[in-house]
């Protein structure tokens, strides 16, 4: 079967074992939760000095920024130039002092969802919390009001619906980790599935 041109152009852009599309998939466990602006809160907590907490209001007065991204789903489909608009991890963590000890991060979802991530991955400068993709605000199926994106990780690590996150001194497994996902998730190196994890680290 013929690829389509954007695959032959882009060879080096679109990682092994992916597909590329121009549909946005909704990929969920279970549905987009209700949200009511008067009371969705943001905390940052665990491993930090004082504990943060943002209403929706607060959150919209930080620094915005847009970032256009590829998106790797782990079911093999990639989404290039996804233009998201929301706030940088980095200007979002001005606003926290964290522990020396911290080293993981726990991403919790309303609806129970959640992911984790080393604090150097969470801290890396392409990621971002979003509430608007491509013009618009985020559909509700994909993550509004408030979403993770971690270009360099498969999709499953950019977690929807974000309500908390916490900081931690030791790694734990989320969602998708502890149901025989890997616990880190490189598109690049295919790291899919947790029997592909070296038990040395
Ligand atoms: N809360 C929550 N976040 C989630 C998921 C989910 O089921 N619940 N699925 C993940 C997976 S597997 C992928 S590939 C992406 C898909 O995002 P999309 O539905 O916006 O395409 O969201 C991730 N974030
Ligand atoms: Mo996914």
């Amino acid at each position: 079967m013929a690829k389509p041109p954007s695959v032959m152009d882009g060879k080096d852009r679109l990682p092994p074992g992916q597909y590329l599309t121009t549909q946005f998939p909704v990929l969920s466990y279970g549905p987009a939760p209700k949200f009511n602006p008067a009371k969705w809160d943001l905390r940052l907590m665990g491993m930090v000095e004082e504990p943060l907490r943002l209403t929706w209001e607060q959150l919209r007065e930080l620094p915005r920024a847009t970032q256009v991204t590829d998106f790797h789903c782990v079911t093999t489909w990639s989404r290039y130039d996804n233009r998201w608009e929301g706030v940088m991890v980095r200007d979002l963590m001005r606003r926290v002092k964290l522990k020396p000890d911290a080293g993981y991060v726990f991403i919790l979802c309303d609806g129970g969802y959640t992911t984790n991530l080393t604090l150097a991955e969470f801290l890396d400068d392409d990621v971002m919390l979003a509430w608007g993709h491509d013009g618009h605000d985020l559909h509700p199926d994909h993550g509004f009001p408030l979403r993770l994106v971690v270009p360099k990780l498969y999709g499953w690590k950019s977690a929807k619906w974000v309500r908390a996150i916490e900081f931690a001194i030791n790694d734990r497994r989320g969602f998708w980790e502890v149901r025989g996902y890997h616990n880190h998730g490189d598109p690049w190196t295919e790291e899919r599935y947790s029997f592909q994890e070296d038990p040395e680290d």
